[in-house]
Parts: C-alpha cells; structure tokens; sequence
C-alpha cells in the first residue's frame, strides 16, 4: 500500500525483538501488545470484538501505530466534532438555511478512513459528509463558508451542506443510494484505467435497501471491480430504525457473492485496521468487498429533526458516555502514556480556535453574485446556447 509504505520509510524502524513487558492482557479492550514508544511505531492489539467477518476472516487485530498519529487522530476527530457543533450553532442562528446533516458521534468512520487513503483513492458518499470534505483536501473555512453560502465556499456556496466535493472527495449526494453505482463507476474507471486506486463507496443503513445498491453489487462482483461498499450504519435512517427499515440488519453480510467485514466504527483504530486491509483486499484484485461500520449519530437526521422522538435520551447518553469515538482515544492515549490530560485538552483548545477563527472569516466572506447562478452548471466551454430559468424572462443566454 502505497501510503503505508511511504509513512513507514519515513518513521524510525520497527522495533524487532519482542520486549519482555509486552502488556496485553484480557481482550475486553484494545491492549497495547508492546511498550508504547514516543518515536517509534509500535503494536497494539484491538478489542476483541472489534471485527466480524462474511465468507472471509476478519482482519487480525494487530495493529502498527504512531505516537504522533494517534494524536493527530485525535485532534482531527476534536476538530471535526467542534466543526459540527459550530454548524449547529449557526443552523440555529438561521445563518445557514435549507438542509444541514450532521456527524458528530461519527468522527472516527471519517477521520480513520481518511487516515489511511491516499488522495489518488476515491471516496464517494451521501449528504452526512462535511468531515470528508474537510479531511479530503478541504478545509474547515471552506466548508463553513459553503454552509453559509458564501462564495468561498467549498463549492462556491452554491452546493450546501449536501452539496461538498474536492478533488479527492466525490462528493456530496442528495438522493438517497444514487452515490452507490456512481462510486462502482468510479471503481471500473480505476480498473479499466490499470491505476491501483481504490475506491470507497459509501451508503447509510437506510439506502442499503434500495435496489440500485444491490444492481451495483451485483456488477462490481461480475467485473471484479476494486470497490469497497461501506455501509456507515448508524442505526437509523432519518426517524426509522435499522430493525424497522432491515429485515437484516448485519449489512456487512447482504451482498450475496461479496465477502464483507463488520467493524467497530466507535473505534478510530479498528477503523484503521479496517479500511488498511480493506483497501490490500481491492489493491490485490480480489473484487468487491463490504465494510459496515457500526456507528451512531448522537444529533438528529437533520437539523430540522430533534432526534428524540423515535428513540430515547437515555439511549443516545449510553452511547455518548459508554462509546464515544473521541473519548475512546483519549483513554487510550492516557493509558498508554502517550499524553496528559492537559495535552490533550490542549489539542482540544486549539481545535476550537482553529474553528472560531474560520466561522469569523467565513461570516466576512462575500455571497456569490446573482451571475454565478448560470456558472458551473455546464462545464466551461460546454454551455449550451440558452438555459432555462424558473420562468420565461429568468432564461440565461450564454
Ligand atoms: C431517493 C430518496 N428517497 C428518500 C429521500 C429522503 N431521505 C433523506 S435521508 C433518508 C434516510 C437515509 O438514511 P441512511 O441511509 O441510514 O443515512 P443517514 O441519514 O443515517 O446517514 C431519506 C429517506 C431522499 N433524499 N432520496
Ligand atoms: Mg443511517
């Protein structure tokens, strides 16, 4: 794996003989196999219930990580949730108006993914996706001023929330499962093209019933494309339950001929391990795969959706206080004797200016003039001569 491989040259060696105070013990947590090194790669073991395989093994829980990419992870999860929380603030403020989905409560699936692909990959997903477009190249700024609908936003504040894309993020889709075969397209682009991409394709629990999922599994498996489909099961799908929407509900196990894997998405290191194998599995031309992350949204569907009504309080402060992705690793991080709480609550500081700073200047930045309207909706140089407005006298003439 190409990014693997880079970041290993450019980390000090693996240590080789095994230390004699090697730490694991019960697997009712994710154990350091290894001493914790503060410069060097070393192993952890995850918890033991962190993958579930279908007509393939799990990947083994041994893990190699950094100091210095765990705090990194874990800064990015405390930025992306304050993100989300500033989005929140503004939704309320009515200075973001029309849909807005957030992901807080689902860091670890976007930053562990994110972790791990190179920006050649593809990621491609539906409207809950703000993280990706940050962590794919974007930035807090540029997503905020797209919530905005500023012309410095991410897609000149004319996509909205569901709306994102960067170069490396394919976006951004409104339409529930449309992104499915779209990202299976992608996948046979790669193939055909010979390029050692690979592409993750992304749906929630409530699109897996949709039957375009199923025609794109069935093609991918046909031409052995090197797609991942990653279910971000989060347990509901707008007011519905994933066991009122699924008559099975292990969607890692619904693609018939396609192996799948279940992993942890609580856990941003199970992520990790399971988007690394994941992405060896497709690189190596084995075909398709599924990968469902078990995860949870703490907020509503929407902004517009209090997230109360279908399921109780009580559920959504068991998961906060019992699985929370950020907290997760920061107990790690403690345990291990990687960080202090001041250290890490400095990281968290410094998330929170970084995302203060970027809504002031996204509150500065101008909206796009009325004559952006006709742009970008035909590639330059592509218009056609006239496009329809609402009305007759709307019309643009290029
Ligand atoms: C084709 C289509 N049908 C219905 C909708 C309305 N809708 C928007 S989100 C959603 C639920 C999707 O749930 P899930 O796939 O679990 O994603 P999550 O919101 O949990 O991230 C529905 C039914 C839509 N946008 N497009
Ligand atoms: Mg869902």
């Amino acid at each position: 794996m190409a990014s693997l491989a880079r970041l290993r040259a450019s980390l000090p060696r693996t240590r080789k003989t095994p230390l004699v105070r090697a730490l694991q013990t019960a697997a009712d947590t994710t154990q350091l196999k290894e001493e914790a090194s503060h410069s060097e790669p070393f192993m952890v073991t995850l918890h033991e219930e962190s993958f579930h395989g279908f007509k393939t093994d799990p990947p083994t829980r041994d893990l190699e990580v950094t100091k210095d990419g765990l705090l990194k992870m874990y800064k990015l999860m405390s930025t992306m949730r304050r993100m989300e929380q500033a989005a929140d603030a503004l939704y309320k403020q009515k200075l973001i108006r029309g849909f807005c989905h957030l992901a807080i409560g689902q860091e670890a699936v976007s930053v562990g993914m994110t972790h791990v692909l190179t920006p050649q990959d593809n990621i491609i997903s539906a409207y809950r996706t703000h993280p990706f477009a940050v962590l794919r190249g974007g930035s807090v700024f540029a997503l905020i001023s797209e919530l905005l609908g500023r012309k410095t936003g991410i897609s000149k504040g004319k996509g909205g929330s569901m709306h994102v894309f960067t170069e490396s993020f394919q976006g951004g889709h409104g339409i529930v499962g449309a992104q499915v075969p779209l990202g299976a397209g992608l996948a046979f682009a790669a193939k055909y093209l010979e390029k050692p991409i690979a592409t993750y394709t992304m749906y929630g629990d409530g699109a897996s019933n949709q039957g375009q999922v199923f025609e794109a599994f069935n093609m991918a498996k046909l031409w052995n494309l090197p797609c991942v489909f990653v279910c971000e099961n989060n347990k509901y799908g707008m007011g519905t339950s994933a066991e009122r929407s699924s008559s099975n509900t292990q969607y890692y196990t619904r693609g018939d001929q396609i192996p799948g894997i279940q992993a942890n998405g609580m856990d941003v290191l199970a992520v990790v391990k399971a988007v690394e194998h994941t992405k060896q599995w497709v690189l190596d031309g084995k075909g398709p795969i599924i990968l469902e992350f078990v995860t949870y949204r703490y907020g509503g569907h929407s902004m517009s959706d209090p997230g109360t009504s279908y399921r109780t309080r009580e559920e959504i402060q068991r998961v906060r206080s019992t699985n929370d992705p950020i907290r997760g690793l920061q107990s790690y991080l403690a345990d291990w004797g990687l960080a202090t709480e001041e250290g890490l609550k400095k990281l968290d500081k410094d998330a929170k200016a970084e995302v203060d700073a970027a809504v002031e200047e996204a509150k500065k930045a101008p909206f796009p003039p009325d004559s952006d309207l006709w742009a970008s909706v035909y590639a330059e140089g592509h218009e056609p001569p006239f496009l329809r407005g609402r009305e007759r006298e709307e019309g643009h003439r290029f």
